[in-house]
């Protein structure tokens, strides 16, 4: 197992955030050394990253050990270092907890032992599974990858866990299942996001949606772990969608349910608000939200000002336009 030890979050300066220009000239220069035949290591790809932490605990926690860093410089190499923990743990969207970034300590009222996922719907197996299986079940990997929220703000994040494909392999959905509609856990005694008046009224629980083949692309997965960690609640433990090509609401936190299904599933930002949370949801520099553009990104900093942070040009798909874009042409 390659892992690369650990350097205090603490300790990355900010001008080790490499500029958009310096990633794809990298990424260029990786194919073109890979293409090469030299045979660069995934060792050698990661050097470019700042070293992660580890749990010590972490293998143990999960029950299984944990896979090397992906060989494939796409999952292994985001182009621009992952943001420290301390920004990505403590500046987070989770409606259900409230209506600040800042709700990572209410979050923490969720409760996720014991848990049960239901995958069920047009399929020939359906599974549930519990909070063992979710990280037992599967071979779990660790991936970096880009992150969008369609609010303008990008950060990159070091997740664990398996390819959504691998439930698809599970469950075998029959010929008639076109749509896939993920449901977050909701308890209203629980969350108290609604009592905070912003957000009554509005179509909780929190669903997303994908068409099956987008979840059985090689870049779908589900998250149960990050920055080599067992998934912290407000990032959507005990397990959470993560999508890099789409903006951020695409990826439901803390999933209970899976349905595969005929139709296009209603989803809860574009019930809101259609014209503002298309349901396809692909990151495009060229498609501004109607409140705002979308040609440029900000990368989650220090500050709890959005407008101090780096800005950086938007990349059609986030960067994966190899792997995605084919879905849609
Ligand atoms: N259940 C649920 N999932 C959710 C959200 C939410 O409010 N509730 N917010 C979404 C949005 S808008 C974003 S940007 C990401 C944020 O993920 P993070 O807090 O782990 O960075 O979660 C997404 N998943
Ligand atoms: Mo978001």
């Amino acid at each position: 197992m390659v892992f690369f030890r650990p350097q205090p979050d603490w300790q990355l300066p900010e001008r080790q955030i490499t500029s958009e220009a310096a990633f794809w000239n990298r990424r260029k220069f990786l194919r073109s050394v890979l293409g090469s035949g030299l045979g660069l290591t995934a060792t050698t790809l990661s050097a470019c990253q700042p070293p992660r932490t580890l749990d010590p605990n972490l293998e143990a926690t999960l029950g299984q050990p944990l896979g090397s860093l992906a060989t494939d410089s796409a999952f292994a190499d985001a182009g621009r270092p992952p943001t420290p923990q301390a920004y990505a743990s403590s500046y987070n969207n989770y409606y259900e907890f409230g209506g600040t970034k800042r709700i990572w300590p209410n979050a923490q009222a969720l409760p996720t032992d014991p848990w049960r996922l239901e995958v069920t719907g047009l399929v020939k197996n359906p599974q549930t599974y519990d909070l063992d299986d979710l990280t037992r079940r599967f071979p779990l990997e660790e991936r970096i990858y880009r992150f969008r929220c369609v609010e303008a703000w990008a950060m990159v994040v070091p997740w664990i866990g398996f390819p959504m494909r691998r439930i698809l392999e599970a469950v075998e959905p029959t010929a008639a299942a076109q749509f896939v509609r993920f449901t977050s856990y909701y308890d209203p005694q629980v969350c108290p996001g609604p009592a905070y008046g912003f957000a009554l009224n509005l179509p909780w629980p929190y669903v997303e949606g994908l068409t099956v083949a987008e979840m059985a692309n090689e870049l779908a997965f589900f998250a149960v772990g990050v920055y080599g960690r067992t998934l912290p609640k407000q990032h959507g433990a005990p397990i959470r969608m993560v999508v890099p090509w789409k903006y951020g609401f695409k990826g439901g936190k803390a999933l209970v349910k899976i349905e595969f299904v005929a139709q296009q599933p209603a989803t809860f930002w574009n019930t809101i608000a259609p014209n503002e949370y298309g349901f396809e949801a692909n990151v495009n520099p060229a498609v501004p939200h109607p409140r705002w553009s979308q040609a440029t990104e900000r990368l989650l900093g220090e500050s709890t000002n959005l407008f101090n942070w780096e800005t950086q040009p938007t990349v059609v798909y986030n960067g994966y336009g190899d792997y995605v874009a084919h879905l849609y042409a």
